[in-house]
C-alpha cells in the first residue's frame, strides 16, 4: 500500500522505511519457518567439506540480503539517499572456498533467485524462496500517524544507517520465554530486531528511526510468528512516534537498568548495589534493551564497554528514543561532565552524532560507539544514574577507568 498524495516527504520517507522493515522482517522470519531455508541457518560448521561450502555461512548471508533489500527499495523511492545508506554488513559474500559475488536486488525474481541459487552453491529451492521474499511487498496498513506528519526535512540533508538482524545469535538459536511480558526478555527471538536510523548527514543526529521485532507472538495452531514495528521522528524541534512517552510519574514507577549479559562484573555490581539487584535486568541485543528502554520496561540501558556497540546498534532507537524526550548520550562524557561541572551539566551532555568515523581506529572499530553508553527516556533517568555512578565510583574507584 502506498501512502497517498498530500503527505510530506517526512512521511512518505517513514512510511517507506516501515515498509522496508517490515519486508525484512518478513525474510528473517522466512529464514526460520521454512524447513530448507532453516537448516542452512542452524547448520554448525563441523570442519572438513563442510566448511567449505557456501551455505555454511547462510547466517551471514541472510544478513547481508536483508540489508541489500532495505538499501534497494529505500533507494529506488528516494535515489537521493543512494550511497547514503550504510550498514553493519559488506554487500560483498565470500563464502568458504574464498570465492565473492556481490549480493543484491536484480530486476526480476527469476534473476535474483539465480544469484541466490549461485550464492547458496546450487540451492535452486532456497534461492527461489528468498528471491520471492525479496521481491514481495508486504501489505502494511498506512499509520494514520504517519499520514498527518508535517515536518519535512530535504532528504539530500539525510543518510541512513541499517542493522539488518541486531541480535544475530539470537536469531540463530532461537527460543521464547512466554512467562516474560512485563519485563525484559533475557534472551531468544524477541531480542532480535531490524533497526534503521535516519540521521543528518551535517551534524550527525538522529532524526527518524523504525525498530522492527519481527518476532513477538508465536500462534501455535499455525506455527507462525508475527511481529512489532515502532517508529520516531525527531526534527525541526518536532516529535512523534507510535509510541507514547514513558510514564515516570506513576508512583508504582521503580527505577530499572537493563545490561548486557556480558557487562563488566564490577560495574554491573556497582549498580546491583546502588539500584538493588532486582531492579537490574540482563537482555541481549543493543536495539531491543534500547527498545525497551523507549516502551518503559526500563528506565535506562547502560554500556560501559568500550566499542561494546556500534552506530548501526543504536542511530534508529536513539531517534525513537528522543522522539520520545529521551536520548543516547556517551557514558564517559556524562561522568567527565558530572564530575566537572555537576549535575546541572548532563542537561547539555551532547547526544551521540552518526555522520563521522574514529579515525583513531580501523575497520568497524571506525564505527563504533566510543566510550560507552546511556540510553535514557527521560532527563530525570540519565541523571539518577550518572548521580549514583558518580557517588559510587568516587576519585579513587577504578571502575569506569577503561572508558
Ligand atoms: C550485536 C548484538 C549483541 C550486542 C552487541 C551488538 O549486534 O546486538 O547482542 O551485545 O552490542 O553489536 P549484547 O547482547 O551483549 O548487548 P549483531 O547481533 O548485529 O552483531
Ligand atoms: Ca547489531
Amino acid at each position: 500500500m502506498s501512502i497517498s498524495g498530500g503527505c510530506g516527504i517526512t512521511a512518505t520517507l517513514l512510511h517507506c522505511l516501515v515498509q522496508a522493515s517490515e519486508k525484512a522482517a518478513a525474510i528473517a522470519r522466512l529464514c526460520r519457518s521454512e524447513n530448507a531455508l532453516f537448516e542452512l541457518l542452524v547448520q554448525e560448521k563441523t570442519g572438513g567439506d563442510k566448511n567449505k561450502k557456501f551455505v555454511s555461512d547462510f547466517k551471514t548471508l541472510a544478513d547481508v540480503l536483508i540489508q541489500e533489500v532495505i538499501k534497494h527499495d529505500v533507494g529506488v523511492k528516494f535515489p537521493v539517499l543512494v550511497g547514503h545508506i550504510h550498514g553493519e554488513e559488506n554487500s560483498k559474500f565470500t563464502n568458504g572456498l574464498g570465492e565473492s559475488e556481490t549480493v543484491r536486488v536484480c530486476a526480476s525474481v527469476a534473476d535474483t533467485a539465480v544469484l541466490l541459487t549461485r550464492i547458496l552453491d546450487g540451492n535452486a529451492r532456497a534461492g527461489q524462496l528468498l528471491a520471492h521474499a525479496v521481491h514481495v511487498e508486504p501489505e502494511i496498513m498506512v499509520d494514520h500517524r504517519i499520514r498527518g506528519l508535517r515536518l519535512d526535512e530535504p532528504p539530500n540533508n539525510l543518510a541512513i544507517w541499517v542493522d539488518p538482524i541486531d541480535s544475530t545469535n539470537q536469531y540463530i538459536q532461537g527460543g521464547y520465554n512466554m512467562s516474560e511480558h512485563t519485563r525484559p526478555h533475557s534472551q531468544g527471538l524477541p531480542c532480535v530486531t531490524v533497526l534503521i536510523g535516519v540521521y543528518e548527514r551535517i551534524g550527525g543526529l538522529p532524526v527518524m528511526g523504525v525498530v522492527n521485532q519481527p518476532f513477538v507472538h508465536y500462534d501455535g495452531e499455525n506455527g507462525r510468528w508475527s511481529g512489532n514495528v515502532f517508529w520516531g521522528v525527531c526534527c525541526n524541534g518536532e516529535q512523534a512516534s507510535s509510541l507514547s512517552p514513558p510514564d515516570s510519574t506513576s508512583p508504582a514507577d521503580t527505577f530499572s537498568l537493563v545490561l548486557s549479559s556480558s557487562e563488566d562484573r564490577a560495574f554491573r555490581s556497582t549498580l546491583e548495589e546502588a539500584f538493588g539487584p532486582d531492579n537490574i535486568y540482563l537482555a541481549a541485543g543493543a536495539g531491543y534493551k534500547e527498545l525497551c528502554v523507549a516502551k518503559g520496561l526500563a528506565s535506562v540501558f547502560v554500556s560501559s564497554e568500550d566499542g561494546g556497540t556500534y552506530m548501526w546498534d543504536s542511530c534508529g532507537p536513539h531517534a525513537l528514543l528522543r522522539a520520545l524526550g529521551g536520548g543516547i548520550v556517551r557514558l564517559k562524557s556524562c561522568l567527565e561532565d558530572y564530575r566537572h561541572k555537576g549535575p546541572s551539566a548532563l542537561a547539555s551532555t551532547p547526544q551521540i552524532r552518526y555522520h563521522k568515523p574514529l579515525l583513531s581506529r580501523e575497520g568497524a572499530q571506525q564505527w563504533a560507539n566510543e566510550g560507552g553508553l546511556v540510553a535514557y527516556s527521560s532527563d530525570k533517568s540519565l541523571c539518577a544514574v550518572i548521580e549514583a555512578l558518580a557517588q559510587a565510583c568516587g576519585p579513587d574507584d577504578t571502575t569506569t577507568d577503561k572508558l
